[in-house]
């Protein structure tokens, strides 16, 4: 607990922005975000009780000043402010707009520099947003420019994790088309932390899904380890037009008895945040530790099939990054590549991308991540067994909810309290 002073929002484009209730509030979000731990649910309670609330204040626009960040190389563009934004993406080949995924549950377009209006989506009526929850992410369909297919991802009404797939409308290309809603896929899930968020199409033209592990402390529910729950899990489906989703032959666990066929990777604790390199195809995950390793992890693609290898066991329960967490077994475990301790101002990672933007110099073929609490984007180089290089960027994002990759291989640092900026060349 004696941990929350680090918690303060301390982003450096904007101090004078920063109020006492807004850190309050971004504090209680914060902590509900990670909620590791029932240690660390006692100040996200306090903060509740003493009323702060999870109304999307904290995205207020402010006086709207284009703030900027540098350090050696790169420095930060703001692209805007939104309500709690949660994630950032593009269409594949779209080098105009930018979509916003809010946490209340709708979708914002950036075209150019402008933000639009009006929203892509409204689905506020069925998102929860308490905890962990809301709609966390976003991914449009390979063939998007032809299909006008999107999916997002969000926690339903019930708890329940979500994914439900959309139509961009033919005649309105920044509405979405009314009716257009199918439900893709839904695992009940009764805790309030862990709810994972990320979708994200592989470059093998696959839908992949990150569930957490069903949440509370220690994996009660054994699940990380556990074949026929889907829970704890990196999946990969292809969704049917009319929804619902069919399970691909290839998939590593098809046809093994007591295995659902759409896990592609298994031992996760909270996979928030993945990725894939849109160079090749390899995957990075972001997985939040318990209480005192952050981990992230690195598959690479096996070249002939554009993704990584299925199968792989991340360790979660059994291991906590690359130490022993229980005795429970887990056969054939893949360490991380990179481990953050909480003893080193770390507290839930924020997975982000492998750099593709050849404007960014020396930091292409970098991965940059970050973490919630420790505010400064860090990068390091990824390869099988280990990572190279880490370090500190520079500038620093408060409250980094996620990283985003438009349209152009553009990297985006989102900070939970509203701002959004793009890196750039120094
Ligand atoms: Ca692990």
């Amino acid at each position: 607990m004696a941990d929350i002073r680090v918690l303060r929002p301390h982003n450096v484009s904007r101090p004078a922005e920063v109020e006492p209730a807004g850190a309050g509030e971004a504090i209680a979000i914060l902590a509900c975000v990670r909620a590791r731990s029932v240690v660390f649910a006692l100040p996200v309670l306090a903060a509740v009780l003493a009323g702060f609330s999870f109304a999307p204040s904290l995205g207020r626009t402010g006086g709207g000043q284009p703030g900027t960040q540098s350090a050696a190389g790169v420095r930060l563009l703001k692209l805007g402010t939104f309500a709690q934004p949660t994630f950032l993406t593009s269409p594949p080949g779209d080098r105009r707009r930018r979509f916003v995924t809010e946490r209340a549950g709708r979708i914002r377009i950036v075209q150019g520099s402008k933000k639009l209006r009006r929203p892509f989506l409204d689905i506020t009526d069925r998102v929860q947003t308490g905890g962990e929850s809301g709609l966390l992410s976003m991914a449009f369909a390979p063939d998007f420019a032809r299909s006008r297919r999107y999916y997002v991802y969000y926690v339903d009404n019930g708890g329940s994790l979500a994914v439900d797939g959309f139509r961009a409308s033919a005649k309105a290309p920044n509405r979405t088309q009314p009716g257009s809603r199918r439900k893709v896929i839904r695992e009940p899930h009764s805790r309030g932390n862990h709810k994972g968020g990320q979708i994200q199409f592989g470059r093998d033209g696959k839908l992949y899904i990150g569930f957490g592990d069903g949440g509370g402390s220690g994996d009660p529910d054994e699940n990380g380890q556990d074949l026929s729950q889907r829970l704890g899990k990196l999946l990969r489906i292809s969704p049917r037009p009319r929804g619902g989703y069919r399970i691909p032959r290839d998939n590593p666990f098809v046809g093994r008895s007591g295995a659902r066929g759409e896990i592609f990777a298994y031992g996760l604790r909270n996979p928030y945040r993945f990725s894939f390199d849109r160079l090749t195809g390899a995957l990075t995950v972001g997985d939040v530790g318990q209480d005192a390793r952050e981990e992230i992890d690195f598959v690479p693609a096996v070249r002939r099939v554009r993704r990584p290898r299925g199968g792989v066991n991340f360790g979660w329960s059994a291991f906590e990054g690359s130490r022993r967490y229980s005795s429970r077994p887990a056969p054939g475990h893949l360490p991380p590549v990179l481990e953050r301790t909480h003893a080193a101002g770390s507290c839930s990672i924020t997975g982000g991308y492998v750099i593709r933007d050849r404007s960014l110099g020396s930091l292409y073929g970098a991965y940059v991540y970050g973490d919630l609490c420790d505010s400064r984007l860090r990068v390091a180089r990824l390869r099988k067994g280990g990572a190279r290089g880490d370090r500190a960027l520079g500038p620093r994002v408060s409250t980094l909810v996620s990283f985003g990759e438009d349209g152009r291989g553009r990297v985006h640092a989102i900070s939970l309290e509203g701002a959004i900026f793009r890196l750039a060349p120094k």
